[in-house]
């Protein structure tokens, strides 16, 4: 059978996680119109026994560090660099050509690459047709294919592409298995996404979520998250007049869980200020970012 790593790389938006959930056909990753939404490599496993098993990353865009938070974040892409068997490129088909190219150049790149131009559904055919040439005649690129990862158009042709490029070999993880990540991991992401939804500007950067408690009870699982801001100024914004914002976090939060967890959730969530979090070494490792 066909067994490897697939690492999905690209600018900021260009819809990596979107792409991942496409493809798994599960919310893994959060998804936001904001850049610097996703801060871990998530990996996500596609098994069909006897057959193959893909397991892709996703990672965060490929931005130089401002601070130490996103020191960790590239150190998440650096490893996804080193340890890929074939290299999904994604380039947001709208987005500055020449760009991308001099990024995936810079890459340099010891494993083979598909070119993935995705959004497709944003541009005309004419359009597309100039961005693929482009892309084909750049020496790091094996195979171009145009998707919509959104419309979830053309995945198979991706899918099969994929599976030919990866090298015969027995499978990593078990066949049941979906990630290697744990479900504390994804409760506080889906709660993380919500605050990039719901606030502006600054706020989404400056926030972190920390879950304290996960307890399966009879009829339902009983968490307890902390979300960490720098500010106070800042916990004044998320809790909102009476309440109101934090209640909204929260209720949106808890059925993305109910959904992921196939079960109900009793969600208590609480503000705390952490000045400075993202720029010391033991938070960022108590809130998960290693
Ligand atoms: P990432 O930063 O590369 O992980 O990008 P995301 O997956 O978070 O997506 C960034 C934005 O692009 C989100 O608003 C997505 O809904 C949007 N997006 C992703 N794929 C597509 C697509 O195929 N078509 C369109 N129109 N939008 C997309
Ligand atoms: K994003
Ligand atoms: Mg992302």
């Amino acid at each position: 059978m066909k067994a490897g790593f697939v690492n999905i790389f690209g600018k900021p938006n260009a819809g990596k996680s979107t792409l991942l959930n496409a493809l798994l056909g599960e919310k893994l990753a959060i998804v936001s119109p904001k850049v610097q939404t996703t801060r871990h490599r998530i990996k996500g496993f596609l098994t069909e026994p006897g057959e193959y098993q893909i397991i892709f990353s996703d990672t965060p865009g490929i931005i130089e560090p401002k601070y130490k938070l996103h020191e960790k974040m590239m150190g998440s892409v650096k490893s996804a660099l080193e340890d890929a068997d074939l290299a999904v490129l994604l380039v947001d088909a709208g987005d500055n050509r020449e760009e991308n190219h001099e990024l995936f150049d810079s890459l340099r790149l010891k494993v083979p690459a598909i070119v993935v131009i995705n959004k497709t559904d944003t541009v005309k055919p004419g359009t597309l047709e100039t961005v693929k040439t482009f892309f084909a005649a750049q020496r790091y690129a094996k195979k171009v294919i145009t998707v919509s990862a959104l419309k979830q158009s053309n995945l198979d042709e991706l899918k099969s592409s994929i599976i030919e490029l990866l090298p015969e070999g027995d499978p990593f993880y078990s066949e049941d298995d979906l990630t290697d990540l744990p479900t504390k991991f994804f409760v506080a992401e889906m709660v993380r996404e919500k605050v990039f939804h719901l606030f502006g500007d600054e706020i989404p950067y400056h926030t972190a979520v920390l879950v304290n408690e996960f307890k399966e009870k009879e009829t339902l699982i009983k968490i307890q998250a902390d979300i960490i801001v720098q500010r106070e100024s800042q916990k004044a914004i998320l809790l909102g007049g009476k309440g109101s914002m934090i209640k909204k976090i929260g209720t949106m939060a808890r059925e993305d869980i109910e959904q992921f967890l196939q079960q109900k959730v009793f969600l208590q969530l609480f503000i705390k200020v952490r000045p400075k979090w993202r720029d010391n070494d033991q938070q960022l490792k108590e809130y998960g970012y290693h």
